[in-house]
């Protein structure tokens, strides 16, 4: 009864289809208050379905521009909704009248047995986006309606709240993961830090760009928890405020989709050769760095450490302390199909290296595969999973010398250092910052693991993009019959060349992927997969 009176404030806008999918669902901001509301009513019963424990909503479309935004379920250990669930998401948010509605909502309980007696608890926070505070009204109304326990974290980077629900969740069990409040979240990590870099004092400035949101608010704040005398940072595009500033011109995506500066940057005073920069996307779970070789205004000047690179310094540096360490433990590394072709032959020559489908969850469960599995797609999302069975050997093995002692304590504080429960673009930006610390490195020796090929991704609007069914981790076509045929002709034409095609899953459109060994031919190749698919 409660559904149908609150339903009549939330019906689906017409002749829109809505799907939740690798990124939960995104669209425009201003038509999403029926999906948000749905999806309110979804995360309690999922909070049932766990035994009560606390699940997470949160409001945001990540790099996407300011006018979208998205909502995304967290799971109990702070991980993605589990992917069963995703359906009845979709179904749910397409419902055209409340009767439909609860009929999902029936079904759902039935096939997964969900015990509505169970009390719910849910946690939900949002990015600077203008739609979030009427986004989040839709959440609360929809939490209310189910009678759901409801905490407000407010303004929230994505990483962090998953990382509230882990630690609520896991709090006085022996799998503690911190302190259950955002201070808890800046205190674990700059204790982590601190004990790492101690004795290893900043030689440079790091400049963060915070693409104008949350990011900016959170590295504020966990500025105040490390001192300068540790970390070095001057934060840019800072502006949450100004409307249609975030992601313009800068951010994570900007970065690695132009490989260029944020727009602008180079003018800014200070910014000149040498300088080590990174890239935070709109709700800070992804980052990307790059450094200047020349002069900022010009063009190859700018030199691009992405996802990929960030998974060589990370596999290497961890693979060499748990050899060092003495402890029997295995890392790995997850990429997907768009990790540069060189980042993949100078890792498999390290460890064991798998592929998997694009989107965090399919990295995620993969890695979870590993000891020690490092995972970043090119994009700059990503982290590092440590098993429970390997973080129990790290802390019982005992050392045989005082390097291997040393080695010991370094993963015993990376393992705070990293949010595992999902990319983190402080984490992240924190954890680089250590290893380029400990090795005594600068970009360019960073850099230097390997050459990237040069590449290509191109974006193909066709009339429908689930006509393209992939296989093997999206590098091959099975549908268009044919298709595929087609371009490995293609490709086999140039010199150490790549290309695949996907449907995106988050933009109605096509991609295509392209990389080959000479740069002059590169073009040709994406063009040439491109009308091939169009
Ligand atoms: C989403 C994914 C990201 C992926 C991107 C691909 C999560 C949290 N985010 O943003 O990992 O790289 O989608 O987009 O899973 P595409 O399917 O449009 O190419
Ligand atoms: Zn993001």
């Amino acid at each position: 009864m409660l559904i149908e009176e609150a339903y009549k404030e939330y019906p689906k806008p017409e002749g829109i289809k809505f799907t939740y999918g690798t990124a939960g669902i995104r669209t425009k901001g201003d038509i999403l208050q029926s999906s948000c509301f749905r999806m309110a009513l979804i995360s309690a019963l999922r909070s049932k379905k766990l035994g009560g424990k606390m699940v997470g909503v949160m409001v945001t479309a990540s790099h996407n521009l300011e006018e979208d935004n998205g909502i995304k379920a967290i799971d109990s250990r702070g991980e993605m909704l589990e992917s069963s669930w995703e359906p009845y998401c979709t179904e749910a948010v397409n419902a055209n009248s409340a009767k439909e509605l609860i009929a999902v909502l029936d079904q759902l309980v039935k096939t997964c047995k969900v015990d509505l007696s169970v009390p719910a608890l849910v946690i939900y926070g949002h990015d600077t986006r203008p739609t979030c505070p009427m986004l989040v009204k839709a959440v609360v109304e929809g939490l209310a309606t189910m009678g759901a326990t409801v905490i407000d974290a407010g303004l929230k980077t994505t990483p962090q709240l998953h990382y509230l629900v882990r630690a609520h969740n896991t709090q006085g069990t022996p799998d503690a993961y911190g302190e259950p409040t955002e201070m808890g979240y800046y205190d674990k990590l700059s204790k982590a830090f601190a004990k790492l870099v101690a004795g290893k004092p900043p030689k440079t400035t790091l400049v963060v760009d915070c693409a104008n949101g949350v990011g900016a608010y959170a590295l504020m704040q966990l500025q105040q928890h490390i001192p300068e005398s540790l970390l070095k940072v001057r934060a840019l595009r800072t502006d949450i405020k100004t409307r249609g500033a975030l992601n313009d011109g800068c951010g994570a995506d900007y970065v690695k989709t132009n490989q260029r500066l944020p727009l602008g940057l180079e003018k800014e005073k200070g910014i000149e050769a040498g300088q080590r920069l990174c890239s935070y996307d709109g709700d800070a779970d992804r980052i990307v760095y790059y450094y200047l070789r020349g002069p900022p205004q010009q063009k190859e000047s700018f030199r691009l450490l992405d996802g990929d690179k960030i998974a060589s310094l990370a596999a290497d540096h961890l693979n060499d302390l748990v050899k060092r360490a003495g402890v029997a433990i295995e890392v790995g590394c997850v990429q997907t199909a768009y990790a540069n072709g060189s980042s993949t032959k100078y890792l498999e020559q390290r460890v064991p290296v798998t592929c998997t489908p694009t989107g965090v969850k399919h990295l995620h469960h993969a890695a979870e595969r590993y000891d020690v599995g490092v995972y970043f797609e090119a994009n700059g999302h990503g982290t590092i999973l440590f098993s429970s069975e390997a973080q129990q050997k790290i802390h019982e093995t005992s050392p045989s010398s005082p390097a291997a002692e040393d080695a010991l304590e370094q993963l015993k504080s990376l393992i705070d250092l990293i949010n595992q429960t999902v990319g983190d673009a402080l984490s992240d930006m924190l954890l680089v910052e250590v290893i380029l610390r400990t090795k005594d490195w600068d970009c360019q020796e960073w850099d230097s693991a390997y050459e990237d090929l040069p590449n290509k991704l191109l974006k193909v609007n066709v009339k429908d993009r689930f006509m393209f069914v992939t296989e093997d981790a999206e590098r091959k076509l099975v549908k268009p019959e044919g298709l595929q045929a087609k371009i490995d002709e293609l490709v086999a034409k140039y010199k150490d060349a790549r290309s695949f095609v996907r449907p995106s899953g988050t933009e109605d459109c096509v991609r295509v992927y392209a990389e080959a060994g000479v740069a002059g031919e590169l073009n040709s190749l994406a063009n040439g997969v491109a009308k091939l698919v169009a």
